[in-house]
């Protein structure tokens, strides 16, 4: 359990799984849209994810959710940069949540510490250049498309089995493109051209992902699974985003029982509690 060894060079011991706390300095994320588009309380927020017990904080620019439209480099530099620079300042490890080969580079200039691509270094052909340069912890998510298009991407037969194969050969790709093997932390991208059923699968059998060896990052946090699962008895109405908290710590401590190197959430401290719930029975069974 927690096998892998974090790629951050001091903060190797976490001894349990990690938390990223999630900044969306955006106007139009699923559940947070808005709330942190000015710097100055997206920074403040930041902080406040660490002091609710956030390892890392991830810091993106442009949304992600199902349909969303993409937004200038300049606009997501606009956004991401300055959050970045006094989050580092301050001494927090900052993760840049980005599919921009540029982005991702002016943000490592600025101090971020992992680069954080949805797509894994497909969506720019620059991206993996810029990850093998820098140096720094090279997030390979799962990924099949944009977002205005993924939803007709979800057709599997063996889920659990597709998706690792496909980030293993993702992996292999930025590994020739001279990224350090050992830079690589691997996530299934749950909710990313998959349908609920394939995140359920996915969650399940996260155990499987010790094959490729490396860190597995966890992002399950409000996604559209969980608002089905918690859906009202009598409409059938989704569960709203941000009443999908206390699943999300559920579903942080049972990844982290599978092994997972840290879980994305938008509500820290539930999440940094179940973690350590995790890590005291793992300890208590020695
Ligand atoms: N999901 C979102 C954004 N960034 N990064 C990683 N590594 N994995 C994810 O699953 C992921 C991500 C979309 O959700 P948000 O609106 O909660 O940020």
């Amino acid at each position: 359990m927690n096998a892998y060894k974090s790629p951050l060079p001091g903060v190797e011991d976490w001894g349990r799984c990690g938390v990223m706390g999630i900044v969306n300095v955006t106007p139009d994320s699923f559940s947070d849209g808005g709330l942190w588009l000015d710097p100055g309380l997206a920074v403040a927020h930041g902080l406040e994810l660490v002091a609710q017990g956030a390892d890392v904080v991830d810091v993106g620019g442009e949304s992600t959710r199902p349909g969303a439209v993409r937004v200038t480099a300049e606009e997501e530099l606009r956004r991401v940069l300055p959050v970045v620079r006094q989050l580092a300042a301050q001494g927090v490890t900052v993760s840049v949540d980005t599919m921009r080969a540029a982005v991702a580079e002016a943000a490592v200039g600025a101090g971020a510490r992992i680069i954080n691509d949805v797509s894994g270094g497909r969506a720019d052909p620059l991206m993996v250049p810029v990850a093998a340069r820098t140096g720094v912890p090279f997030v390979v998510m799962h990924w099949r498309g944009q977002s205005a298009s993924m939803d007709d991407l979800a057709t599997y037969g063996d889920v659990v089995g597709e998706v690792i194969d496909e980030v293993e050969r993702q992996m292999d790709a930025v590994v020739s493109g001279g990224v350090d093997p050992a830079q690589v932390i691997v996530d299934p991208g749950l909710g990313f051209a998959k349908g609920r059923e394939d995140d359920w699968a996915l969650l399940a059998r996260l155990d499987a992902w010790s094959r490729l060896g490396r860190p597995v990052l966890v992002a399950a946090s409000r996604k559209r699974f969980l608002g089905t699962l918690l859906a009202d008895r009598t409409t059938g109405e989704l569960r709203p985003a941000r009443a999908r908290d206390a699943a999300t710590a559920a579903v942080s401590a049972l990844a982290a029982a599978q092994g997972a190197w840290a879980v994305r959430v938008h509500e820290v401290p539930a999440t940094a509690d179940a973690v350590r719930v995790e890590a005291a029975l793992r300890g208590a069974r020695g």
